[in-house]
């Protein structure tokens, strides 16, 4: 079995993902951990899709030694869907979920999985010791969100929507009734997940992330769009639950 599969949602990110899938080659060579990377790509019209076969020779797209493998949705489309996709097609014993613009830091993952030794979850913080953001009114907007997701669930959780985390598969699975009611919507299925998580009793640790930056393309988070829906699914998870 795999040790680790790396999940990467990608949307518009064809000047980023191959970047990022050597990246991670890079820290994941210097272990000995076993790895595949998934690409679950929502038919991003930019080609990001076609950017991975060439780099990688994809045949039937799996790159030759099974390390690199992509998969192009084209139906129910949506992060929280292809997230869902990526972790149930997955193979490894532990599941790795990252963002592909460089926000999550791959030189994390081995440490991250290793702490999987102690702990259900263990999460990237922008809120813990040297976490952070280069963009510091996002920073202060996010800080302030997460107060307020903590005031209304009463967690101890410093980041609620960073979307950065690891988990041994078989952990995962123990919440699997759970996924309709967890992954839908956009970086909220995070907020909803990780609550499904502590009260499960779940040990959780939440190791420093830095954002930088995106180095190419756009982010799909429009602020206020995203403060709308945002809000409206935490409330509903306030009033009505899970
Ligand atoms: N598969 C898939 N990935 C998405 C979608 N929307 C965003 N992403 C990916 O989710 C990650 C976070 O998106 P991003 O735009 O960076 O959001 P931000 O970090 O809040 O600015 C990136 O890897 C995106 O490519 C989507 O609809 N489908
Ligand atoms: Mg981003």
């Amino acid at each position: 079995m795999t040790d680790v599969s790396i999940i990467l949602p990608t949307y518009n990110e064809r000047d980023n993902i191959c970047d990022l899938i050597d990246a991670i080659d890079r820290e994941l060579s210097a272990t000995d951990l076993s790895y595949e990377v998934l690409i679950v790509d929502d038919s991003s019209p930019d080609g990001t899709a076609e950017a991975v076969r060439a780099r990688y020779g994809l045949i039937e797209d799996r790159s030759p030694d099974g390390r690199v493998i992509l998969y192009v949705r084209t139906t129910d489309k949506g992060l929280a869907k292809a997230i869902r996709y990526g972790l149930e097609y997955a193979g490894g014993r532990t599941l790795v979920v990252m963002d592909t613009d460089f926000n999550h830091d791959p030189a994390m993952i081995p440490q991250m999985v290793d702490f999987l030794r102690y702990y259900e979850l263990v999460i990237g913080s922008r809120f813990v010791m040297r976490g952070g953001m280069e963009d510091h009114t996002r920073y202060r907007m996010s800080l302030l969100y997460n107060v307020f997701i903590r005031s209304l669930f009463h967690t101890q959780i410093q980041d609620n929507l960073s979307g950065f985390f690891a988990v041994r598969r078989d952990n995962l699975f123990q919440l699997q009734s759970k996924f309709d009611r967890i992954f839908y919507g956009y970086g909220d299925y995070f907020i909803r997940l990780l609550l499904v998580a502590w009260r499960s009793d779940w040990k959780i640790l939440e190791v420093p992330v830095f954002y930088i930056l995106r180095r190419h393309g756009e982010s799909k988070t429009g602020f206020w769009k995203i403060f709308r829906d945002y809000t409206a699914a935490v409330i509903k998870l306030r009033i009505f639950g899970l």
